[in-house]
Order: structure tokens, then sequence, then C-alpha cells
């Protein structure tokens, strides 16, 4: 193992890290990308991806295979956590994601999107392109709007296709060229049960499944409440009144849009903050 020197001179700021979670965040806000652990026992694990699975046949049976083959939707369960069991709910709210999305998304964040990823093997899948989670998008930001992270529901794996990043391309505009690609693409092995953090700028893209087991994630996307949601997930929600104030408004149910002025208005009424 090489000995990484500590010592510095010339430098007046450093930032100061101390937990794995800070730790975590740092690496996100430079490189892109990050691994933290969601804390889940192995029985919770388990039963999680009994979960998945459920909920990926129901999925299948209300949309139809065929159509959902056609559209190049078959390898993806759309917001799970609208139809699924509660299980998709705790995950979008699992506490340490949440801590660390807090410290890496200034002021108010929601949940933009939630949805089931299936790597199958042998063949290419809707992910397997490069890609940022804002899409279509070539700004450079100083501060993460967004932030997706990636449940491993089976360990990530060289073989099995795990995520490729790109490392720092959060902070430039042009996707690269193929040959710097080939060049500093790096992927991102994990454990079941890990949350693979992204910047949504930085490009990435799943791995070739090279084996015969399908490798199962739950992206969510936690984006400013200025994005729109991919799935209205106020409106597709059951019992939202059992919800605590904090889901709630993670959910996005403080940040629909008003649907006249005379809404709007009513709407400041309850808030304290400047209008945007
Ligand atoms: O499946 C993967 O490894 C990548 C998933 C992904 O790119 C995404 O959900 O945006």
């Amino acid at each position: 193992m090489p000995i990484i020197p500590t010592k510095s001179y010339g430098v007046l700021q450093q930032n100061q890290c101390c937990s794995t979670l800070d730790e975590a965040a740092e690496q996100v806000k430079n490189l892109g990308y990050a691994i933290i652990d969601a804390g889940y026992t192995a029985d919770e694990l388990q039963s999680l991806s009994k979960e998945f699975n459920r909920t990926r046949t129901n999925y299948v049976n209300t949309y139809g295979e065929s159509k959902l083959k056609s559209l190049n939707e078959f390898h993806t369960i759309r917001s799970p956590l609208t139809h699924g069991g509660a299980a998709f709910l705790k995950l979008a709210l699992n506490a340490n994601l949440l801590s660390i999305v807090k410290e890496l998304i200034a002021g108010k964040f929601i949940l933009n999107q939630q949805n089931g990823v299936i790597n199958p093997p042998k063949e290419g899948y809707n992910q397997g392109a490069w890609h940022r989670d804002l899409p279509y998008q070539h700004f450079v930001s100083s501060q993460p709007l967004a932030i997706n992270a990636l449940f491993c529901v089976d360990d990530f794996t060289f073989e099995n296709g795990a995520t490729f990043v790109l490392p720092s391309s959060h902070k430039y505009e042009v996707f690269p060229s193929v040959s710097y690609i080939q060049r500093n693409a790096i992927q991102v092995a994990a454990k079941a049960g890990s949350f693979i953090l992204l910047d949504c700028m930085v490009f990435h893209a799943g791995g070739f499944n090279n084996t015969k087991e399908e490798r199962r994630a739950v992206n969510h996307v936690y984006t400013i409440p200025f994005f729109k949601q991919q799935i209205n997930i106020p409106k597709n929600i059951a019992h939202f009144e059992k919800l605590s104030a904090e889901a709630k408004d993670l959910l996005g149910l403080n940040y629909i849009e008003p649907a006249s002025v005379a809404d709007y208005l009513d709407s400041r009424n309850s808030k304290d903050t400047d209008p945007t």
C-alpha cells in the first residue's frame, strides 16, 4: 500500500470531515459518487428482495409484458412506493440516506422519483447507456441540485454490471469523447444493502451483466422542489394522513403547484418564506 502524505503547505482552506456520512458527502461533492450503508439487517434485506419480486410481478401483470417491452420499460418498475409494499416508502425515507442528502442539497428537497431497476443477464437494458439523471442538461452547478441514491438489492459486482461513473463529470458541461470515457470511467462495486450516491449531473451507466442472474436496484432521485416529479407522488400514494410531516414534505405534498392565483394566495397564508 502506498503511504499517502497527509501534511500540506500553502493551504489556507481545508474541509474538515469526521463521520463516514460526512466523508461520503465530501466525495459526492468532489467526485460525484460515493457508497453508504443503508443500515438494514440480513432479514430486512431478504424481505426487501422478496418485495421487489412481488411488486415486479404485479407491475408486469398490470401494464402487460408486451407493452412494457415495446416501450423499453420492461426492466423498470416505475414508482414502486405508490403501489408496492410499505418497504419502498421506508427505503425512500431511509435515515442514513436523508441525513446525507440534507448535507448535499442546500435547503428543501423532495423525492422526484423512485424506480426499480433490473439489469438483466446477457442483454442490454435502458440504463446501460451513459446519461445524467437530469438528462438533456449541460450546465454546471456549484451546488448539487439533485442526488441519485441507487439502492443495491443485490451485490453490485464487476461481473453483474455494477454501475460505471465518470468521476467529477458533474463539474464539466459536455459529454466527453469515447477515448476519454475509456480511460477515465470506473466501475462502482457495492454490497447489497448499500446506496450508491450520485450527483445527478455525473455521467453514469449500468454495466453489462455477464452472469446468469438479474442484478436488481431501486433508484431514488431527490431534487430541489423546483423540479416536477416524474410521476405525481401525492396523487398516487394511499393513506397520506398516516405519514409524518417530514414524510409528507419529502414526498412533495407541500409543493403541488397552485391551480390558480387564488389558490396561490391562499397557500401564501401558511408560509413564512419569501415568495418563489
Ligand atoms: O443500473 C444501474 O447500474 C444504473 C442505474 C441508472 O443509471 C439510473 O437509475 O439512473
